[in-house]
């Protein structure tokens, strides 16, 4: 076992990983930007070491600032979290080469399931449901435009190298193909560096329902569920839960073996997400394989008894998975508290909590690195604070939920704490009833009218 990780990330996931290192008698580094000097993964991690500055792309993201860091302090492991290098193929090799065992996907699995298409193939020779569409990147208009027609549309062009919705699009018809092309390509080509696109099949109004995944380095791979999380705005996810109110036993078992497939076909070690669309009929494709610990990971952990991040070091040390899937017992529910103006387009909203005070009782876990007097920093994600409720049922689960929204006080800030109480009432979700379209007429009430009215 490793005798020493360093933990490359900061917030509530640092804190998070240092808790389960303490519990295997792992020594832990933080590291830092100068912002973070006075968070609590670097007052609860054995050592801390500053990286650099405020900017992420000057501490969190400097990969050599990071590996010496983990020389100087003899680290044998990092754990990257989620975010900043988790899901960087250059970092991951970097640590190779070092003799530093990065507790996360190898570089050629993070690079093949970063690049869409690829990942698509892979799954597509693997035997997993795929959305119909072209065989990888189109070089040409010339192939999108018969790719289109032998699809039939609406068709959805996408980034090779995308993910949460850059560079994609929906064509209705062949009048959109052109502009679609040229737009998305630029898109893509400025947010990534590649202007790949493929296309496919435009599924209309589907559920995000994605499966947690282990593997091991002697080929074993198992499932641990689904997460329902089609609660998302622009790509951000608000509230995830598990089991997903869609779920039935039969598409968790056919869900549960195509990714134990996808898993298998990439020899993936660790821990891992397959994501699927799942549409009204219940037929599911695949989306993308996340190669991280995922900020949902938490309501899993709820439902089965199991620590995720323990089971990742354990992967990386060289532990075998036990094979064995495992269904939820329990319904779990987390609202990600987010510092952000819900009632003003969701802006964020950084600054000091002047007044805290957490929820607790049975059946909650709060995920959390803030604390009364803590000053939320300008430069990083809005995410402060995940609140889970664990209960028999998901009844219960949402009744839980809302009594210790009730409870949660956070001062000084705006929080989204305002949007989830109003979200834990409304009829659909109550009822589960929502797709991914849920937030685009979802209206919050209350709150400052504008000044036009609307
Ligand atoms: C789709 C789709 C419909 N049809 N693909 C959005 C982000 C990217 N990772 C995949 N996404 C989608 N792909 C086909 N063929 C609809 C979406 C989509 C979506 C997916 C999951 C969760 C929320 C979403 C919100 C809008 C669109």
């Amino acid at each position: 076992m490793f005798k020493k990780i360093l933990i490359a990330n900061r917030g509530e996931i640092a804190l998070r990983v240092i808790r389960t290192c303490k519990e295997m008698g792992i020594r832990t580094v933080a590291v830092y930007s100068t912002a973070d000097k006075d968070s609590l993964p670097v007052r609860f991690a054995d050592e801390a070491v500053c990286i650099g500055p405020a900017a992420s792309a000057d501490s969190y993201l400097q990969i050599p600032n990071i590996i010496a860091a983990a020389e100087i302090t003899n680290s044998d492991a990092i754990h990257p979290g989620y975010g900043f290098l988790s899901e960087n193929a250059k970092f991951s090799k970097i640590c190779q080469e070092h003799n530093i065992k990065f507790i996360g996907a190898l570089p050629e699995q993070i690079e093949n399931m970063g690049d869409k298409a690829t990942a698509k193939l892979t799954m597509k020779k693997a035997k997993v449901p795929v959305v119909p569409g072209s065989d990888g990147v189109m070089p040409d208009l010339e192939t999108a435009r018969k790719a289109a027609k032998q699809i039939k549309y609406p068709v959805m062009m996408k980034a090779t190298a995308g993910g949460g919705g850059k560079g994609m699009r929906i064509l209705w018809s062949e009048d959109d193909l052109e502009e679609a092309w040229e737009s998305a390509r630029k898109e893509a080509a400025a947010a990534f560096g590649n202007d790949g696109m493929y296309m496919e099949k435009f599924i209309e109004d589907p559920r995000h329902i994605e499966i947690q995944i282990a593997g091991d380095q002697y080929g074993n791979a198992c499932h641990l569920s689904e997460r329902d999380c089609s609660i998302q705005r622009r790509h951000q996810k608000l509230v995830e839960e598990t089991p997903s109110p869609f779920m039935t036993d039969d598409l968790r078992k056919r869900m549960g073996e195509a990714a134990v497939k996808a898993a298998k076909a990439v020899k993936y070690e660790g821990v891992g997400t397959v994501e699927f669309l799942v549409d009204k009929n219940r037929d599911f494709y695949f989306m993308e394989m996340n190669t991280r610990i995922q900020v949902e990971h938490t309501i899993t952990e709820e439902v089965i008894d199991y620590d995720l991040v323990k089971e990742q070091i354990k992967i990386a040390a060289g532990e075998k998975v036990s094979g064995k899937n495992h269904i939820p017992r329990l319904h779990a529910i987390q609202c990600r508290i987010n510092a952000e103006d819900p009632h003003n387009d969701f802006r964020p909203s950084p600054g000091k909590i002047t007044e805290y005070h957490e929820p607790g009782g049975h059946g909650i876990r709060i995920d959390t690195h803030v604390y009364a007097g803590y000053v939320i920093p300008p430069f990083y994600d809005s995410m402060i604070s995940k609140l889970i409720t664990v209960a028999q049922t998901r009844e219960e689960a949402i009744t839980k939920m809302q009594r210790a929204l009730s409870e949660y006080i956070v001062e000084g800030i705006k929080t989204t704490i305002p949007f989830h109480i109003q979200l834990m009432e409304h009829e659909d979700f109550r009822a589960g009833n929502f797709t991914t379209k849920f937030m685009d007429t979802f209206e919050l009430k209350g709150g400052k009218k504008k000044k036009d009215g609307k």
